[in-house]
């Protein structure tokens, strides 16, 4: 495979500057001797007007800020690469980068959508999950959620649905929330929003890292062969670390704890070598079965069930080098829908439509004018060669007297492309001007039933919590009861749960309900059992067993877990009886539970003794215990499980006990079977002991 990912790399690399070695100096190059005091007349006296590095400075600093991003506007990215499995799809399409099998650069932004470019990352949110392939034929953006279907079908409602679920005008509250009156007042009245409404309240909208949640290219696509031919096509994005969410009350309290959770677990990711990977899938249909479903392929509130058309393997995604720069990397990204390379069309969905025109849109306020695409990160790969001149930010200094076609002055340069060329896909178009939604966009509760069918018990309770938190924060009641009412359509059971919760009346139940299920919409059900990328919490102070731990992290490491030592205090933990000290972490009362997949209380009765009198010890596994995470204990540390309220069965000798996620023994030192830290993996791997009564959660 040829390894093209680098080119990217390459051409970026001539704009990366490096501070090192370096002496300061003005924007000319003048360099500059004294930078802590202004230019002033005598040592009281007022400053000079001429002092021009004093003015430069603080000029800079002045306009040093842009707009955030309209939605999206906190978000965290990365380069890497994608390669094509194999060259199957030159059936269907001329994209080279999906059948060469070169490794293709690529930049990956994530984000929320409505919080603020401060806001935390653990909102109940969709998430962005941006691509841009920096091609050999120009560059293609894939801009994608972790959601398939959208909460509107005609891009015309974008400026409503934002507005409504934006902060609200008098008092710009609340923060990066939907759980406010305008948001659901706008759900309520307008049920093409339903089927992604129960996404939204579902676990997808608390991914527990942006390594472990899938992406969707939402619209349907059109794949182009070289003769012309058309075939819909609808993208996958698939995390081999498999699909995981956090819990709400963790959501809540990691947005205190750590605001920075999933862009700091992307970040720590790859510089720990662990790079996130994506298998990318297509669901084709051919162009003489577009009548074919029980809804329209144009519609975004539509996905096409994978039971129906499976999801088809072409290549992987790997992301292996974090920016260096935020700004001028993640933020100054400028994505754009209507990037597309040859092989690569559009579909008339009017959602798609409106986004083609809105990406090109705001980056000119965003990014300041029309020269945005020569920033290193929107750079092409590809030779770019245009009679587009001038502008703010100009970056090329264009030779000639000709910036038009046709010439001859200029030996007729730019010339027309013969091959490789973008061709839109041939379509047959006719009707009538008219301002109207297709009657077959008219179904909005099949879907949104088909999920809701499709969900695990836990995943239905965690949807009922979700909507009588969210609804709960409204005010006004009658929003309250036409949201229940949608619901009703949906399932009867659902909007009488959530009913009860929220005190409004149950409406009777409607005709017409569906047992269809399509499993693939169930998290839980999904492949990806794997304990990698996980972070451990082990909870030790003096005289911890630093045998045991050793082993203990040898093996979860070489699982591909990462285990934290946090103790009471910094500094290194003296050993028990022997063994040598063991640096430590962090310190306990700096972190918190919700910041681990588990936590592990090793042997060392002194430890133990000291963990037992701390009350961040003792909160730290009560806590996870609840949150239903794997907790596990060995020696003498059980004792700290039993005054965290652990409730399962405890090993009371040395044989390994695996109970509800609880694993235990009172082996300890060299004697700690590996056993032991096979069963965490194995409860590391199940994510959550979803089984555990959680009657008492929060902590
Ligand atoms: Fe976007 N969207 N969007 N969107 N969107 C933006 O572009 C817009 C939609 C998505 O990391 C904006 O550069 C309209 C669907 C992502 O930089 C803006 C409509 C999907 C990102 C915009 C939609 C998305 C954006 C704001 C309805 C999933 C972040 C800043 C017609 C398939 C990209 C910007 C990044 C960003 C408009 C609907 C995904 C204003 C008008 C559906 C991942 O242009």
């Amino acid at each position: 495979m040829t390894d093209h990912h680098d080119a990217k790399h390459e051409q970026l690399d001539r704009s990366r500057t490096d501070p090192e070695g370096t002496v300061l100096t003005t924007q000319q190059g003048v360099r500059v001797a004294h930078t802590d005091d202004s230019l002033r007349a005598g040592d009281r006296g007022p400053t000079l007007l001429e002092d021009f590095h004093a003015r430069e400075k603080i000029t800079h600093f002045d306009h040093e800020r842009i707009p955030e991003r309209v939605v999206h506007a906190r978000g965290a990215g990365a380069y890497g690469y994608f390669e094509a499995y194999d060259d199957s799809l030159s059936r269907y399409t001329t994209a080279e980068f999906l059948t060469s099998g070169e490794r293709i650069p690529v930049f990956v932004r994530f984000s929320t959508v409505a919080g603020s470019r401060g806001s935390a990352d653990t909102v109940r949110d969709v998430r962005g999950f941006a691509t841009k392939f920096y091609t050999r034929q120009g560059n293609y953006d894939l801009v994608g959620n972790n959601m398939p279907v959208f909460f509107i079908q005609d891009g015309v409602k974008f400026p409503d649905f934002v507005h409504a679920v934006k902060p609200e005008p008098p008092n710009e509250i609340p923060q990066a929330q939907s759980a406010h009156d305008t948001f659901w007042d706008f759900v309520a009245t307008q049920p093409e929003t339903t089927h992604m409404v129960l996404w939204l309240m579902s676990d997808r909208a608390l991914p527990r890292s942006y390594r472990m949640m899938q992406g969707f290219g939402v619209h349907t696509f059109r794949l182009v062969d070289a003769e012309g031919r058309g075939t819909f096509v609808k993208f996958h994005w698939t995390p081999v670390l498999g699909t995981h969410s956090l819990v709400w009350d963790e959501c809540q309290k990691i947005a205190g704890k750590d605001p920075d959770f999933n862009r700091r677990d992307l970040w720590d990711s790859i510089e720990a070598g662990q790079f996130p990977e994506w298998e990318l899938g297509v669901q084709l249909v051919d162009e003489a079965d577009e009548h074919a479903f029980d809804f329209d392929l144009l519609d975004a509130t539509k996905l096409i069930p994978e039971e129906r058309v499976p999801v088809r393997p072409v290549g992987r995604l790997v992301l292996d080098r974090n920016p260096d720069n935020f700004f001028a990397e993640t933020e100054q990204i400028a994505f754009h829908t209507a990037n597309l390379v040859p092989g690569i069309d559009f579909t008339n969905d009017p959602l798609l439509q409106a986004r083609n025109f809105s990406y090109l849109d705001t980056q000119l306020i965003r990014l300041g004018g029309p020269n945005f695409a020569q920033l290193p990160v929107n750079r092409p790969i590809a030779e770019v060669s245009t009679n587009q001149r001038d502008g703010h930010g100009q970056q090329e200094i264009h030779k000639g007297r000709t910036s038009y076609f046709r010439n001859t002055l200029g030996g007729g340069c730019p010339a027309i492309a013969e091959g490789g060329t973008f061709r839109h896909h041939t379509e047959a178009v006719s009707g009538h001007k008219i301002r109207a939604r297709s009657a077959s966009f008219l179904d909005h509760y099949r879907q949104a039933r088909l999920f809701w069918n499709s969900m695990s018990p836990v995943e239905r309770e965690h949807i009922v919590a979700a909507f009588r938190f969210e609804l709960g924060k409204v005010t006004a009641k009658e929003v309250r009861a036409r949201t229940v009412e949608r619901l009703n359509h949906v399932d009867h059971e659902l909007a009488a749960q959530v009913a009860t919760g929220v005190g409004v009346e149950a409406p009777a139940a409607v005709a017409g309900y569906h047992d269809d299920r399509s499993p693939a919409l169930s998290q839980l059900g999904r492949p990806g059992g794997s304990p990698r990328g996980r972070k451990v919490a082990l909870l030790a102070a003096d005289g911890a067993d630093t045998v045991g731990i050793r082993g203990l992290i040898e093996q979860a490491e070489a699982a591909g877990v990462t285990v934290e030592v946090l103790a009471p205090t910094d500094g290194p933990i003296a050993p028990g009886a022997d063994g040598a000290p063991l640096p430590a972490d962090r310190q306990l009362s700096t972190m918190a539970s919700v910041l681990y997949d588990a936590v592990v209380v090793p042997c060392g009765p002194p430890s133990t003794e000291t963990l037992l009198a701390d009350g961040y010890a003792v909160h730290f596994v009560t806590e996870a215990y609840k949150h239903q995470k794997p907790v596990a204990a060995f020696g003498s540390g059980v004792d700290l499980l039993r005054r965290a309220g652990v409730t399962a069965e405890l090993a009371d000798d040395v044989t390994v006990r695996a109970d509800d996620g609880v694993v235990t023994t009172t082996a300890a030192g060299a004697e700690l079977p590996g056993e032991f830290g096979t069963a965490l993996l194995a409860a590391l791997a199940g994510h959550r002991a979803w089984a555990r009564a959680t009657t008492a959660v929060p902590a």
